[in-house]
């Protein structure tokens, strides 16, 4: 263990996001802000799922664009690569070859119960492929090769996470301790921003309807004018209600920008208008995105240190990941020469 220096001394921390196109707050909010303060204290890993993203059709050219903004995202938003890795996924073999392994012990049942399978089938039904259905036991290899404790991510991934731990159990049942049993690490505040213009679906970066996400690259004025049209109610009370979603949604992505509770926004607002709100609750998330923009901005220019950055992450996962596949191909019985 000790050989490997970085590992197993700390906690292990394992997430990924997908560059998949251009990250919303939600992303911002539910994940990445949350990992930066897990640097100090945990071993984390922290990859860009380029594996997961092709589960649904992407522009080749704008993958690799994607998975470079994704880096300098990271970067921007306070990630040492001093202190965590960072990687790509397709950089480390091990994933896709642990999520053949993995497969053998999933049931076909339990994969097609995911409510985001279900989701994307539907919103992709002309290409309901197999990587689709696979997409969580892929998850579940990328977190179960780091022996992660911790899996920080939004309220959607908590099923996924939960089926990562239900494979690892049922592998070790069968093949013997090998896997650690991963955790879902979910915030209670941003971990669901809701689209703007439909609140009863989660903000994605995906979404066709530009206007219903603000994204991490939007300049002020286009996030000031995302929050003046978004969806609200007729009551004309600020306050958080299952019957009031919209409202609701502002006031969470308030508190998850101004740094307080829901309550504090709530009484922050009491008694004023629709208008004066949306346009707080814009100039909240402009004036706390600008450094982020500016710093990611600088970063992309420099093109060369994002590949080397990228090249040194990938390095260190692959040491940890082979480990782990060494040890499943001989608990497994793949003969290995010795
Ligand atoms: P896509 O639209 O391409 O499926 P996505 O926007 O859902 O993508 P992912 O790459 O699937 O984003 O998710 C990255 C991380 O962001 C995950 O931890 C996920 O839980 C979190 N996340 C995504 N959307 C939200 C949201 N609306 N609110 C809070 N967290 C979110
Ligand atoms: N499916 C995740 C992205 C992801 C992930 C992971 C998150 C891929 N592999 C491992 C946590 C752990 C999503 O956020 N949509």
């Amino acid at each position: 263990m000790a050989k490997l220096g970085f590992y197993m001394e700390k906690k292990v921390m394992y997430s990924a996001v997908q560059p998949s196109g251009n990250l919303t707050i939600g992303n911002y909010s539910g994940a990445i802000r949350n990992w930066i303060a897990m640097q100090e204290e945990y071993d984390c890993f922290y990859a860009i799922a380029d594996l997961h993203a092709i589960t649904v059709r992407q522009e080749p050219a704008e993958l690799r664009r994607h998975t470079l903004e994704l880096a300098a995202t990271y970067l921007a938003c306070g990630l040492d690569p001093e202190r965590c890795a960072l990687y790509v996924q397709s950089h480390v073999p091990q994933h896709a070859e642990l999520c053949w392994v993995l497969n053998t012990v999933t049931y076909v049942g339990e994969a097609s119960r995911m409510t985001q399978f279900k989701d994307k089938s539907q919103k992709h039904a002309d290409n309901v492929n197999m990587g689709l259905m696979d997409y969580p036991v892929l998850m579940a290899a990328d977190i179960l090769l780091y022996l992660a404790d911790y899996v920080p991510v939004g309220a959607d991934q908590k099923q996924h996470v939960e089926l990562a731990r239900d494979i690892a159990i049922r592998f070790n049942n069968r093949y013997g301790e090998t896997f650690r049993v991963p955790e879902p690490l979910i915030k209670k505040d941003g971990a669901s921003i809701r689209s703007l213009q439909d609140p009863a679906r989660k903000m994605s970066k995906s979404d066709e309807n530009p206007n219903a996400a603000v994204f991490l690259t939007d300049d002020r004025e286009t996030i000031l004018r995302k929050f003046k049209r978004a969806v609200t109610d007729s009551d004309n009370s600020i306050r958080a209600a299952e019957d009031k979603p919209g409202v609701t949604n502002l006031l969470n992505i308030y508190a998850a920008f101004a740094g307080g509770t829901v309550e504090e926004a709530e009484r922050a607002f009491e008694g004023k208008g629709y208008g004066e709100f949306k346009l707080a609750v814009g100039e909240t998330v402009a004036d706390a995105l600008a450094p982020i923009q500016a710093e990611r901005k600088r970063l992309l220019a420099d093109k060369g240190y994002l590949t080397q950055m990228l090249q040194g992450g990938a390095e260190r996962a692959f040491k940890v990941a082979r480990r782990t596949l060494s040890k499943v191909y001989r608990k497994v019985g793949f003969f290995q020469g010795d």
